[in-house]
């Protein structure tokens, strides 16, 4: 088999195990198994403007590389290009997008240097894995040094249709450098089914079996939804630490249903309508006082990006109104935790809950509406509330699923949620489980990798 070689913005520590969600299940995996390389920053900022070496670490069949990012390539790549302009674009959020033409020369710089500092790692035969938007022209400037080997690109976020994502500068260019891959995965059929529109209005061309032709290259396209590792979440959630949390959950908050939201506090995850969402609740259906709590964890995220320094205060001032008006010396109705918390403690609390809000406004995936399917009790397990929005809602449709922007719906649904008869909850719970385990975090690498494996590379654009 072929070594892998993994590179992402950010390089996870394989060695926290089930402690570390997302890519470092999703890809750990593979790369244990069949050897690998895993690249990416190493999370540090200098202040000197000289390359500095990569960091190299073995760790058994795998070997992160990993290097600092300079003041201004942070500033520019990071915070500017990535997360103030591909970020809020690529999810629907032309309004947040902030245009500088320093950042898009990061960008550039960015994914060059990258291409530099991993060239001499490479292998012949390497097939090569490249996550996210951070590091979308990453192949074009490896084709660029004239590696041949097999790529691959996996968009963890969504792909809008072409009226919105002509709205970044050097669009065309974007679009173009995509075509440098092998083959490009989405999330959704959603995703897939925009790309293909950005092709077909460039005079591309694309073919029943996922292979899509456009500036003088064919590639394969297709969607593969992440997943989760079912049964390790499931595990976290039925220790006997998790049972004590749960058992201080509900001591502490001894209401009869506990709501829960766990999000980065992006957003996109459409936190504060999710909180009047709540409020709703509490004014339409009043059964609901000293009976229900709600629980928003959402640790802080990019902060030194100016978006995200607003909604922080949006939400700390709903919050304090919503209990304001409604709480009573013994009960408070909303409880929001501005801290990240570890996963073991995550699979509790989703356990001991009765519902689960996933209402982001916009999602590529969205895996904590997947963990929280795989952390209920089956016998009696709780109700999940999903945003159509979430890239999870195309698989996940026994969830009660809803438009996160109608807040009116939202209450209906967490009430309707509240009240669900035992058995209505088994069925639709039984079908979601039989949902994130047919295609789990396993069966998405396998998938993408076996896929990969077998396209042929085609010629340098
Ligand atoms: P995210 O936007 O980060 O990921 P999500 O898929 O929900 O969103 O994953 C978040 C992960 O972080 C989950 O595993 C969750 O348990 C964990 N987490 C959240 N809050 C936490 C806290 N307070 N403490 C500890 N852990 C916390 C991006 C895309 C998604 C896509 C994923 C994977 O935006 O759409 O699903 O990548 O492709």
């Amino acid at each position: 088999m072929t070594r892998l070689v993994v590179v992402s913005n950010r390089v996870a520590d394989l060695s926290k195990g089930s402690q570390s969600g997302g890519l470092a299940v999703a890809v750990g995996d593979a790369l244990q198994e069949r050897g690998g390389l895993w690249f990416g920053w190493d999370g540090n900022v200098t202040a000197q403007s000289r390359r500095l070496p990569a960091n190299v670490h073995k760790d058994g069949p795998v070997t992160t590389v990993t290097l600092p990012l300079t003041q201004k390539d942070y500033k520019e790549y990071y915070l500017g290009f990535s997360n103030s302009m591909l970020w809020p674009i690529l999810h629907y959020r032309l309004d947040l997008a902030r245009f500088n033409k320093g950042d898009l020369k990061g960008y550039r710089r960015v994914n060059s240097k990258f291409a530099d500092a991993l060239r001499p790692f490479l292998k012949p035969d390497d097939v090569i894995w490249v996550h996210d938007y951070h590091l979308i022209p990453l192949a074009a400037e490896l084709r660029q040094r004239g590696l041949p080997h097999k790529i691959g690109f996996f968009l963890h976020i969504p792909f809008p249709p072409p009226d919105v994502l002509a709205a970044a500068p050097e669009y065309e260019w974007l679009l173009r450098t995509l075509f440098s891959y092998d083959l490009v995965g989405f999330q959704t059929h959603a995703d897939v089914a925009n790309f293909e529109r950005h092709v077909l209005a460039q005079g591309g061309e694309v073919m029943a079996d996922g292979q899509v032709t456009a500036f003088g290259r064919t590639i394969m396209v297709r969607r593969f939804p992440i997943g989760i590792d079912v049964d390790a979440f499931a595990e976290m959630a039925v220790t006997r630490e998790a049972r004590e949390e749960i058992g201080r959950l509900k001591r502490h908050q001894p209401a009869g249903s506990h709501i829960i939201g766990v999000d980065r506090l992006d957003y996109s995850k459409g936190l504060p309508d999710r909180l009047r969402a709540f409020e709703r609740l509490l004014e339409l259906y009043p059964e609901n006082h000293r009976r229900v709590s709600f629980l928003q964890v959402a640790p802080p995220t990019r902060e030194d990006v100016e978006a995200y320094a607003d909604i922080r205060l949006e939400l700390e001032g709903l919050a304090g109104a919503i209990n304001g008006r409604f709480g009573e010396y013994d009960w408070t109705p909303l409880q929001y935790i501005h801290r990240n918390v570890p996963r073991s403690t995550l699979a509790a609390l989703f356990r001991g809950s009765q519902v689960g809000l996933v209402t982001p406004l916009r999602d590529g995936m969205n895996l904590v509406a997947k963990e929280f399917v795989a952390a209920q009790d089956e016998a009696d397990p709780g109700a999940l509330v999903l945003s159509r929005f979430a890239g999870a809602a195309e698989e996940l449709q026994e969830a009660l699923v809803v438009n996160p922007y109608d807040v009116d719906e939202v209450a209906a649904a967490m009430q309707t949620a509240i009240t669900m008869p035992v058995e209505e909850r088994r069925n639709r719970h039984a079908a979601l489980l039989r949902r994130i385990r047919q295609y789990d975090a396993k069966s998405w690498q396998d998938d993408f990798l076996k896929v990969l494996d077998a396209v042929p590379t085609g010629p340098a654009a």
